[in-house]
């Protein structure tokens, strides 16, 4: 920022900088004399212009109300751009900040005028940017109350959508560890709110909320009472004492950088605290491990999300792998070891890796035996590396039957080393009922990565290994299975009654197999639903497109966190689809798929129906023939996952832990959301194009014509069935294969059935099979 409005001093200045610089600043203070001798030199080397809300109005140059500032920024930036051949985006809007606690009347609500003049200018003004020089609004304030203001200002203005701010780093606290008290008293003076104690001031009743309503007195009046409020209050507090980090003891500070998952300043601390004598192996069990303690601690307490928990592994790993390089070859920071697989026919890689970087970096030594591992390759890793205990991981109801297989292996090989467990399609229950019993020693069962980690804690920790041990130790015997052979239940094959039969078959487009790669991922992504790659796999809490919106800081962050992960992946993410119409009939729970015209089935389906009255099928949504003509269904593979696997793994072994996990879950719901965006099309080519007015988020709740239905799905819940889908569609052929567990690989991929009929409803069917036919 060169800061001068002298061009010659500009023109000097900018010869020094690098890169985009801003010049700060200009106005229309004396008309457009300003912008005409600055804007030739800023266009000369491409800096952008930080331009005030000052015109050349006698009363007030420097615009006071919100709509003012509004009007001056719209005709400042209509001259730049259309007069002087600037860019809007090199435009930078300051709405100027005008005092509020020094008793003047005249800048009594300025606070609030210019929050609301950055969210006017944002909305009204496109690609143009906003700037403030924040500290003014609390001068006169004693220093601990103004750096209090200054935080709470700049938290609204940016909720507000500011887009940069001067202040001074140092003065200015986290919103979030501001005391609620004085952060009352910041907002009460910002906004002039009305006191609660307006009893005692019987001038002010009523008074509106809204400073622009209230009368000069009561304005004045209210001020004054903030300003002395605030200013009383830390009288009697003075300074809450903010300790810089660089007055912190060290072990706090080595504590923190992990805690905030920060490298700056990092290593010279560590060679600081190694100058103090310390032992490498004592800094990590020491002062490190504590912040990963503390991390652990306000991830369960909601106060850290995943995405921040891998940023502090990231911090950790920079430490200790800063520190291995002066450690005795003997030396080791093991807490424990573990041996973790994703078990034999599964490709479950996410989780799995997310529980190697949490491990990892809490002190345990993690041989990761990566993805479809069958139990032979655990038992000879167990024999070579003698580890404390075993992780198995899924993501499928097969996989969790594979794991009860996987530990009666383990067993018969005379293990007896407590097993961890974890899988989305997992549960406590049939970890104790069916897993446990197969095993006959603790299996204990994880439903995150950080529950991985204090069951690994309490079985490393002497003190509590034997409670935990016996508090995982199952010996009850597994429940019984109910077969479906032993208790047939009545079923109908007529179609439920909840399906219409008369609906016209529309008429589907050519039955040609259709092989594609997708190249616009832009557009591709646009179908991610936000609530599952911000939400489920990164841990945002709350709404986060409406937060993202409101500029609220987490969201924002994890937002440009994960727009740098796009950025990467745009130069290697394939994402691939294949997909065909089938002429199809129904018979029963059965469906039949033809070749065009054909006589004998592709390939025929049994689906099971719901065990209730009109108990729905999927075979119901196929209308009969009509005139000869039979009805169909679509049918889809797509898939995101090409080179993911090696990509995030590079990414992992280097340390890069948020971008190794954003990346597979990135790669996970493109290939979601490559299946919204195909289903989309096919319901255009079938000639039921969504309305116009179709939000995302209503595709997301399938508001459309038909419903797409996923095998191992409730309705479909047979996986076997997936052979079909290679059988008739191939999908080798854009890379995706199916494992002897039914599972796709690579991992992100979708398969689907998709149906036109207007009546389709996602529900349970029960695992039908032929025998049970009455
Ligand atoms: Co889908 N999927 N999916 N899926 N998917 C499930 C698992 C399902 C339960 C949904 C449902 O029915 N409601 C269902 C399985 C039901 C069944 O088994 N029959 C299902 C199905 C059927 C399928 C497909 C077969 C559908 C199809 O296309 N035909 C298909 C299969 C994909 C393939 O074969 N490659 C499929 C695809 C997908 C996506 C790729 C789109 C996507 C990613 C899958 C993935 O995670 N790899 C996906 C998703 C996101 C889900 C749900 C919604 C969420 C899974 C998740 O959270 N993954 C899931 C429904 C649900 O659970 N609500 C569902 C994120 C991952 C980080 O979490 O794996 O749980 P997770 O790992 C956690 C913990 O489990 C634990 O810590 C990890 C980190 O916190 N943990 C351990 C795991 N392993 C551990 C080991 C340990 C300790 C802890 O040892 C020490």
């Amino acid at each position: 920022m060169i800061d001068t409005t002298d061009p010659r001093a500009m023109e000097l200045a900018l010869t020094y900088c690098q890169g985009k610089s801003i010049i700060n600043s200009i106005n229309l203070e004396d008309g457009e004399e300003k912008f005409e001798r600055t804007c030739p030199i800023a266009k000369a080397y491409g800096a952008a212009l930080i331009v005030g809300c000052i015109d050349e109005d006698k009363q007030q140059a420097q615009a006071f109300t919100r709509e003012r500032k509004l009007a001056v920024a719209q005709r400042s930036v209509a001259l730049l751009t259309g007069k002087y051949g600037i860019a809007p985006e090199d435009i930078v809007i300051d709405p100027l900040v005008f005092p509020c606690a020094t008793g003047d009347a005249n800048y009594i609500g300025g606070a609030v005028e210019t929050i609301e003049a950055v969210r006017l200018v944002k909305e009204n003004i496109a690609y143009v940017k906003t700037v403030l020089g924040i500290s003014n609004v609390s001068f006169g304030l004693p220093a601990a109350a103004r750096e209090v203001v200054n935080s709470v200002f700049l938290y609204y203005c940016t909720k507000a959508g500011l887009d940069l701010a001067i202040v001074n780093a140092e003065k200015l606290e986290r919103f979030a560890s501001i005391p609620e008290e004085e952060r009352r008293l910041a907002e009460s003076l910002l906004f002039n709110t009305p006191p609660v104690e307006q009893a005692s001031w019987p001038v002010l009743e009523p008074v509106p909320e809204d400073w622009r309503q209230q009368t000069l007195e009561q304005r004045a009046a209210i001020n004054q009472f903030h300003i002395a409020a605030i200013a009383e209050h830390f009288r009697k507090t003075g300074a809450r004492t903010k300790v810089r980090a660089e007055d912190l003891p060290l072990d706090q500070r080595l504590a923190n950088y992990i805690i905030e998952g920060t490298k700056d300043g990092l290593i010279p601390d560590l060679d600081r605290k190694r100058a103090e004598g310390a032992a490498p192996l004592e800094i990590i069990n020491g002062p490190l491990m504590t912040g990963m303690a503390e991390v652990g601690r306000l991830f369960n307490d909601n106060e850290l999300i995943v995405a921040e928990v891998l940023q502090s592994a990231e911090a950790m790993k920079a430490a200790v792998t800063h520190l291995e390089q002066f450690m005795e070859k003997a030396d080791s920071a093991t807490r424990g070891k573990i041996v973790l697989a994703t078990v034999k026919g599964d490709v479950h890689d996410i989780g799995k890796n997310l529980v190697e970087i949490i491990l990892g970096n809490n002190g345990y030594q993690v041989i990761n035996l990566g993805i479809k591992v069958p139990p032979d390759l655990l038992i000879r890793a167990f024999q070579e590396h003698a580890p404390d205990a075993i992780g198995l991981s899924g993501l499928l109801v097969k996989s969790a039957q594979q794991m009860i297989v996987t530990a009666g292996d383990l067993k018969d090989a005379g293990i007896r080393v407590p097993l961890l467990v974890g899988g989305a399609a997992l549960s406590d229950r049939f970890t104790r009922t069916r897993i446990a019993p197969a095993y006959g020693e603790a299996v204990c069962y994880a439903k995150d990565a950080m529950t991985g980690l204090d069951l690994m804690n309490r079985l490393m920790d002497p003190a509590a290994r034997d409670a935990t041990i016996n508090g995982h130790t199952y010996s009850e015997a597994p429940e019984p299975v109910q077969s479906a052979a032993e208790a047939p239940v009545r079923v109908t094959e007529a179609r439920s009654r909840k399906v219409r039969p008369d609906i016209p078959i529309p008429a589907a487009p050519n039955l040609d197999r259709k092989v594609r790669d997708v190249p616009h991922l832009a557009e591709i992504w646009s179908y991610i639903n936000p609530h599952m790659l911000y939400g489920k796999h990164l841990g945002y809490k709350g709404n986060f497109e409406k937060n993202l919106a409101g500029h609220e800081p987490k969201a924002l962050d994890l937002f440009h966190k994960l727009e740098e992960v796009k950025h990467e992946a745009a130069a290697f993410m394939r994402v691939k689809a294949v997909w065909q119409f089938f002429e199809a009939e129904r018979e029963g729970n059965a469906i039949h798929l033809f070749a065009p015209g054909a006589a004998a089935p592709l390939h025929t389906f049994r689906f099971g129906r719901q065990h209730r009255d009109e108990g729905l099928c999927l075979s119901d949504y196929i209308l009969d023939p009509e005139d000869g003509k039979r009805d169909h269904i679509a049918m889809f593979v797509v898939t995101a996952g090409a080179g993911i696997r090696d990509k995030s793994e590079e990414w992992k072994q280097a340390g890069l832990y948020f971008k190794s996990h954003g990346l597979q879950a990135l790669a996970i719901e493109t290939a979601e959301g490559c299946a919204e965006w195909l289903h989309r099309r096919i319901r255009e080519d079938w000639g039921f194009p969504d309305p116009p007015t179709m939000t995302m988020q209503e595709r997301f709740t399938s508001r459309y014509r038909g419903k797409r239905y996923s095998f191992g799905y409730a309705a479909c819940p047979n996986l076997d069935d997936q052979q079909a889908i290679w059988k008739l569609l191939r999908p080798e052929d854009i890379g995706v294969r199916l494992t002897e567990g039914m599972m796709m690989d690579p991992e992100a991929s979708v398969s689907a059935l998709v149906f036109h009929h207007p009546d389709c409803a996602y529900f349970t069917a029960s695992e039908e099979t032929e025998a049970v036919m009455v």
